[in-house]
């Protein structure tokens, strides 16, 4: 399946091409904003609005060869969340963000410029750890605000359950003077050190953190004190928040992560997992959704 279809018609603001890697990329350059979505992963890896500063953030180390998800961006966990309950041999966070989803839509609604990527079952999906039929549409709304939202269709004819997640890189100055409000008072489970109370105050950033928000549909706000630029996430559809910076020996971990990048870059991701998991009736559909906006 062609990465578009020969009779969709393209916006000015719209411009498809080939990026790192010499991967499919569509380029953003609207009235309000700017951005890029590569579509593999249906992955956007830039978003900036007009007249501000990079919102998301990419790993200089990021891979873009087959294969190797992109490090940074808003990676798609469709249809498991980190590693697969059973199989092992399954890719982390489900196999969307390696996949090649089709652009089936480009338009200008009033400031914003709005991308549509489809993907469906394939032969390798049904092969895979999630063999089910499925249809899932992401639509991103470029402009002042960059608005996302993922909507999942059913196409078995018994119920499916799977997990998801926007696994958002937001950009930052300094970690170490930025926090992350909006979750207090819900309980979470440190991938670290297991499950942990409720706290009272927000998120700081002084070691790795990896932490999951359970039946949570709170906004968040991102505050880096070094610019005093705030990144409110305000979320629909989704019970789940991830909170994650690897820190400085994950980060040197990881091949495709500079190993002093965990200073300028958070994740907060807006998700369904683990007990939050969607489970959908044949022929029904769930949306995730969520739009970032700077104060
Ligand atoms: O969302 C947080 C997390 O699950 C971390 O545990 C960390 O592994 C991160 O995702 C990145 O995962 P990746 O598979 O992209 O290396």
């Amino acid at each position: 399946m062609s990465a578009v279809p020969p009779t969709l018609e393209l916006p000015s603001s719209v411009e498809l091409g080939l990026g790192q890697g010499g991967l499919a990329v569509a380029r953003v350059v609207g009235p309000t904003g700017t951005a890029e979505v590569y579509l593999r992963g249906a992955h956007v890896t830039a978003w900036t609005p007009t007249g501000g500063a990079p919102v998301i953030w990419m790993s200089e180390k990021s891979q873009f060869r087959p294969g190797v998800p992109l490090r940074g961006g808003v990676p798609i966990c469709f249809p498991w969340f980190a590693g697969h309950p059973t199989d092992a041999t399954a890719p982390s966070h489900g196999f969307a963000r390696l996949a090649d989803w089709q652009l089936v839509e480009a338009t200008e609604v009033g400031t914003d410029v709005v991308l549509v990527f489809s993907l469906t079952d394939s032969e390798a999906t049904r092969a895979s750890a999630w063999p089910h039929r499925f249809e899932a549409r992401y639509t991103v709304s470029v402009g002042a605000e960059l608005a996302l939202s993922l909507r999942v269709t059913n196409r078995e004819s018994a119920p499916v359950t799977y997990e998801e997640a926007l696994h958002t890189y937001l950009a930052v100055a300094d970690i170490r003077q930025t926090e992350v409000a909006g979750l207090e008072g819900a309980a979470f489970t440190d991938r670290l050190t297991g499950p942990r109370p409720a706290e009272t105050e927000p998120v700081r950033f002084a070691a790795e953190t990896d932490r999951i928000y359970q039946a949570t549909t709170a906004t968040t706000t991102v505050t880096d004190a070094s610019t005093g630029r705030a990144i409110t996430v305000a979320k629909q559809g989704s019970a789940s928040t991830v909170v994650w910076n690897p820190w400085i020996d994950k980060a040197a971990g990881m091949a495709d992560f500079g190993d002093d990048e965990y200073t300028g870059m958070v994740c907060v991701e807006t998700c369904n997992i683990r007990d939050d998991a969607i489970t959908l009736a044949p022929g029904a559909s769930h949306e995730l959704s969520v739009r970032y906006s700077i104060g």
